[in-house]
């Protein structure tokens, strides 16, 4: 069932997909006190107005939404990141790192001209990165010339920086992401093209990067995203009656669980902002992770020791 929730005062983008309301409950029981690394919140319009810069305007999904899921699904706690339907303007990620009794931590968006005293007060709040985003659909100006003078100003504070890039533009970008002087996170894999060979060239960078950069962490997540065959398992690909979900994605996402255990995460990716296929019931999505993380040791680093060690020193 879609949520069909409003918008405030804003109207949703033309054919935008609301997240799946009454989620089932995952047959796979998540390790105790794992973590959800990449979700967002969005407004609520009316209270937390979208920018007026932004690239979609979505269904409003607030924090007490988010703290629902969470408790449904059996994660314990959140990283919230900025989505960039807010812009700079971090009021609603804070508003929600402030409810949840120090169960979330939040990666923001900032602008070059922000301000020691700004930078504190998100730390404060439980920020602990900052995004930039190399999606050229998502934003105006590629922020390769402000990166710089960001990192500088948050290195300091033991922040981290979050990259969204796509898999065609890391030639290109290679050698700028490998400067970043501190830990780096990579968003869903910098966006394989899963047509494409896991062992084949393009994939193969993705690979070389991790490996050359020990600095560089990845998110292992948005199957939903990245998959062209979709959710269902063809059934030449069921063994034994196992259902696959987004199999064209697990040979990717195994392949970087598997040589990078202690460096990658895994979020739900709720609310999905601009899903144009499907959208996901995350009580399912969350039985894909078995999949790509197939110990207990694995997921045990993947849910709850990495995201743990990155966001709360843990
Ligand atoms: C994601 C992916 C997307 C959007 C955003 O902040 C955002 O607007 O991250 C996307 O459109 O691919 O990680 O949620």
């Amino acid at each position: 069932m879609p949520h069909g929730d409003t918008t405030g005062p804003f109207t949703k983008t033309e054919g935008w997909l609301d997240w799946y309301d009454g989620p089932s409950a995952p047959a796979f029981t998540l390790p105790e006190g794992a973590v959800d690394a990449h979700c967002h919140v969005f407004g609520p319009g009316a209270q937390f107005p979208y920018a007026p810069e932004r690239k979609y305007t979505p269904c409003d999904a607030s924090a007490e939404q988010l703290f629902a899921l969470r408790d449904h699904l059996g994660f314990e706690r959140n990283i919230i990141v900025q989505a960039t339907c807010h812009g700079a303007d971090n009021s609603a990620l804070v508003d929600a790192l402030n409810r949840s009794e120090g169960r979330a931590r939040g990666v923001a968006t900032v602008r070059r001209d922000v301000t020691d005293e700004q930078l504190k007060a998100l730390h404060e709040a439980g920020v602990r990165g900052v995004r930039f985003n190399f999606v050229k659909r998502l934003v105006d100006r590629i922020p390769t010339d402000s990166l710089d003078e960001i990192v500088a100003k948050i290195a300091p504070l033991g922040w981290h920086v979050v990259i969204y890039f796509e898999a065609a533009d890391l030639p290109e970008l290679y050698d700028f992401f490998s400067s970043i002087p501190t830990d780096v996170v990579v968003d869903h894999m910098g966006r394989p093209d899963v047509t494409k060979d896991p062992n084949g060239p393009e994939f193969g960078l993705f690979l070389r990067f991790l490996r050359e950069n020990p600095n560089v962490w990845t998110k292992v997540s948005c199957p939903e995203r990245l998959s062209v065959t979709g959710p269902r398992a063809l059934p030449e690909e069921i063994p034994n009656g196992e259902h696959i979900m987004y199999s064209d994605v697990v040979p990717f996402a195994r392949r970087v669980v598997e040589e990078f255990p202690d460096r990658v995460l895994w979020g739900t990716d709720w609310p999905h902002p601009n899903l144009k296929d499907h959208m996901p019931d995350d009580g399912l999505l969350v039985d894909y992770i078995p999949q790509i993380a197939t110990t207990a040791e694995r997921q045990r680093k993947l849910l709850v020791d990495n995201p743990r060690r990155l966001y709360w020193n843990d």
